[in-house]
């Protein structure tokens, strides 16, 4: 007997709604759900094993204790215990900067992802956090927390109803898009072009997306910002600014001109290989388009100048108008956000208030860069104690980051770590502990992150599609658990950390005078509160003091969890609205067009006018049946075109001797690896491609298919050194490597 459930896809950033088949606990079918308000029936051929993905048999069933060197099958309370043991003897001998935590990509994937890490970090009070934020998307986060005062605050293309896309390093038509949760991208690129739009592509490869262009600039990986600067100096030069509606809510646009004057498309032609006629005709495009987009994703951020580049974007949407008005780029409005105040000059957003303990990074959003993991944990300083024992949270820096060799040593020096993974895989086979969550399809979601970046505001909530089985903790309860182990709360009731959070957020919320619920009883407030579980009275308490919430009975047609339960296939709020100066947090309550920062780190832009690479640079590329590191252990998703080949261009193939399913051998600063060159007039000349995520050669791993098709760790080309300073970002984009055939 098979029946059907809804799940809203947890594989990509794209967040699509999908109707599963389900035989037992099996998922035996995915297809697009087509009455979803947002995703409309679409998926993609990963949704569509979402199946293969969820009933993979190297998944992991319980937990996982070390003993005498082994990693043992283990019941839940003796993998906790060992959890509040080995965590708390560290933090009470050398503190709690001793204590290292790492959330990897999943966590944005998952209702426990967002609702526990925080209070962990809370509890323990560590400056030691790394995020695959710092291998992706912290330059983002920085050039909006110096613009307009919040790191979250993320400017979104307004795909369905721009006029002119300006799209930069990214490659939708494989990664169904980033930072601009979209479901069906391709699909609405088609439809900007059909309305009679146009689409530039920046990339130095001929992508999917490229191909789809009506213009495609094979930029010179790593110049965007020389690139984009050159644009903005066109438009002042030009007399194109047009600031619009926006001019009242802006600081320093004269002091910008001045600053980035001198970045003229003649000046940096040559360092971007796009000839200044084309980079003036750019501008122009973009200043003449009725409305227009700029988005930047990987191929702008992970790079050296990826803060000037990720600002960049956004100056050119507000040099044009384009900011904050439909068929621009606009701020989303979730319905978890916190009630928006009102508009105002707020704290801003600083940086450096830290620095890690070796290479004194400067601390962004709370974090430190995760290239600099491994020098944390094995390099003695007199500055501090280093980081002696680790919790993991749905990451994998060991193929995910730079120098994986070096990281595998310093995590098996590590007195204490704890994984919470459902894999045995290159990270997690050095963890003490391994607390493996559930498969999705046993867990609930709500897309907390992406509501944020959607380019349709809109709500959906799917519960478990298939109960939890015997001897299964929800990943919930396990992070409410790792949050009391690690306080010194071990054997607690996990609700209590729903509580103390239930207790926090409305005690602070009958105390603001914008909020719905000002004034009121927080008592009567949490008795309200609806859901089966302590995350499901949480996610029903944010939808009600949320921008759309019923404010506990104030606004009875608004938001709660029992209207969302009532419509499974979501609410649409609506298309993206204007909302300046509101979410504006700086000290000026203005958008400040130069901080400070930013100006300062113009000086080596300039520098980089006068470089070029001497020989070739690497960059990725990503697979559609492809994620990160995790998804090369099922069939159904490899083989065929993904594979972990070494692009290489026609002339660079020929004057290296390099023939097409040969091996050959690079050579970076961090390393050396070996793969099979696929030569191919995808990638221009000077620049070849590998993915990331392979290298799945290490032993201790429980990854039976991955392992037969390893690939090679594209991150042991890098150190570890190269960074984006004001984001400490890796730079994974446009690093030099030397290329000799294997014979
Ligand atoms: N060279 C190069 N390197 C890159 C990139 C690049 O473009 N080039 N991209 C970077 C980017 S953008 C990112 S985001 C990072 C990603 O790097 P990571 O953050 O390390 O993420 P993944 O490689 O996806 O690994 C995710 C881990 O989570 C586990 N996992 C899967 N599902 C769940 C779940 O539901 N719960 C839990 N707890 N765990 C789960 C998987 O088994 C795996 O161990 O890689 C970065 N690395
Ligand atoms: N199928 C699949 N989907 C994914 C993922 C995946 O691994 N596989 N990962 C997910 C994650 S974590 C993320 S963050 C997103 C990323 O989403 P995208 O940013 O769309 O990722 P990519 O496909 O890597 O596209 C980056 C593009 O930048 C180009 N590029 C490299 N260097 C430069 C440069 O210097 N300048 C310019 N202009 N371009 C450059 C590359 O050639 C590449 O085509 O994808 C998500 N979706
Ligand atoms: S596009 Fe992303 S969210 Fe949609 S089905 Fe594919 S993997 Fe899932
Ligand atoms: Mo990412």
């Amino acid at each position: 007997m098979s029946r059907t459930a809804l799940r809203i896809c947890p594989l990509c950033e794209a967040t699509c709604g999908l109707t599963l088949t389900v035989e037992g606990s099996r998922i035996t079918a995915a297809r697009g759900d087509r009455d979803d308000v947002f995703s409309k029936g679409f998926i993609c051929p990963k949704g569509a094993s979402f199946g293969a993905v969820d009933g993979d048999p190297d998944r992991l069933t319980g937990p996982l204790v070390r003993k005498d060197g082994v990693l043992r099958e283990a019941t839940w309370e003796e993998a906790f215990d060992a959890v509040a043991a080995g965590i708390r003897s560290v933090v009470e001998r050398y503190g709690p900067h001793s204590v290292g935590i790492v959330l990897g990509n999943p966590n944005v994937h998952t209702m426990a992802g967002a609702l526990y890490p925080p209070v962990l970090i809370g509890a323990l009070g560590t400056h030691s956090l790394f995020t695959a934020s710092t291998v992706d998307q912290m330059p983002k986060h920085v050039s909006s927390g110096l613009l307009f005062g919040d790191a979250n605050a993320i400017p979104v293309p307004d795909l369905d109803r721009t006029d002119h896309l300006l799209l930069i390093g990214a490659n939708p038509l494989e990664s169904n898009g980033s930072l601009c949760t979209a479901p069906d991208f391709p699909g609405r690129l088609k439809a900007l072009k059909a309305r009679g739009g146009t689409l530039t592509v920046i990339d130095p490869r001929r992508t999917r997306t490229a191909k789809l262009a009506d213009r495609h600039i094979a930029v010179r990986p790593g110049t965007d910002a020389l690139l984009l600067a050159a644009m903005a100096a066109v438009l002042f030069e030009e007399d194109l600014v047009g600031t619009g509606e926006l001019t009242p809510h802006l600081e320093g646009l004269a002091e910008l001109r001045t600053a980035i004057g001198d970045f003229t498309p003649e000046a940096v032609a040559d360092a971007c290989d796009v000839d200044a006629d084309t980079i003036r005709t750019l501008a122009r495009e973009l200043a003449a388009a009725p409305t227009a987009a700029v988005y930047g994703r990987i191929g702008s951020c992970t790079v050296a100048h990826g803060t000037l580049a990720s600002w960049l974007v956004d100056v050119l949407n507000i040099l044009t108008g384009n900011l904050d008005r439909p068929g621009g780029a606009l701020f989303p409005q979730a319905a978890t956000d916190r009630t928006p105040r009102p508009a105002g000059p707020g704290h801003g957003f600083r940086l450096a208030r830290w620095h890690s303990r070796v290479s004194q990074y400067p601390e962004a959003k709370g974090e430190l860069p995760i290239s600099a993991l491994a020098e944390e944990i094995d390099t003695p300083t007199e500055r501090g104690e280093p980081v002696r024992a680790l919790i993991a949270i749905a990451a994998n820096p060991v193929l995910s980051t730079p120098d994986g060799d070096r990281l595998d040593k310093a995590l098996d020096a590590l007195d204490f770590m704890v994984s919470v993974d459902p894999y045995l895989n290159e990270t997690s086979r050095h963890a003490t502990v391994v607390l493996p969550p559930p498969p999705p399809s046993q867990s609930p979601h709500h897309d907390f992150a992406f509501n944020t970046l959607a380019v349709r505001n809109q709500v959906r909530y799917t519960r478990a599609a298939v109960p939890l089985e015997p001897g299964r903790m929800a990943e919930t309860e396990i992070l409410a658990r790792l949050v009391l182990a690690a306080s010194g709360m071990h054997g607690a009731d996990p609700a209590a950390v729903d509580q103390l959070v239930i207790d926090q957020t409305l005690g602070k919320a009958v105390k603001e005078p914008h909020s719905p619920v000002h004034g009121r009883d927080p008592r009567e407030l949490q008795d309200r509160l609806s859901g089966d579980t302590g995350p499901e009275r949480r996610l029903d308490m944010m939808l009600r003091l949320g921008p759309y919430g019923d404010g506990f009975g104030a606004r009875p047609d608004g938001l709660s969890l029992d209207q969302l339960l009532a419509h499974p296939h979501g609410i649409d709020l609506g298309p993206l609205r204007p909302r300046l100066p509101q979410p504006l947090k700086t000290r000026s309550g203005k958008v400040e067009l130069l901080p400070e920062p930013i100006a300062d780190d113009l000086p080596r832009l300039r520098e980089a006018l006068k470089r070029r690479p001497d020989g070739l640079v690497l960059v990725g590329r990503r697979h559609l049946r492809s994620n990160n590191s995790w998804m090369h252990n099922v069939p159904a998703l490899t083989g065929g075109s993904n594979r972990c080949t070494l692009h290489i261009h026609p002339d660079d193939a020929e004057r290296l001797g390099v023939r097409d399913g040969a091996a050959v051998r690079l050579k970076g600063a961090g390393g050396e690896v070996t793969a099979p060159a696929e030569v191919t007039e995808a990638v221009r000349p000077g620049v070849v491609s590998l993915p990331h995520g392979w290298g799945h050669d290490r032993p201790g791993t429980r990854l039976s298919h991955a392992r037969k098709e390893p690939g090679a760790n594209v991150n042991q080309l890098l150190d570890g050194s190269l960074l984006d300073p004001l984001s400490g970002n890796a730079v994974l984009n446009g690093f030099p490597v030397q290329l000799t055939p294997v014979t």
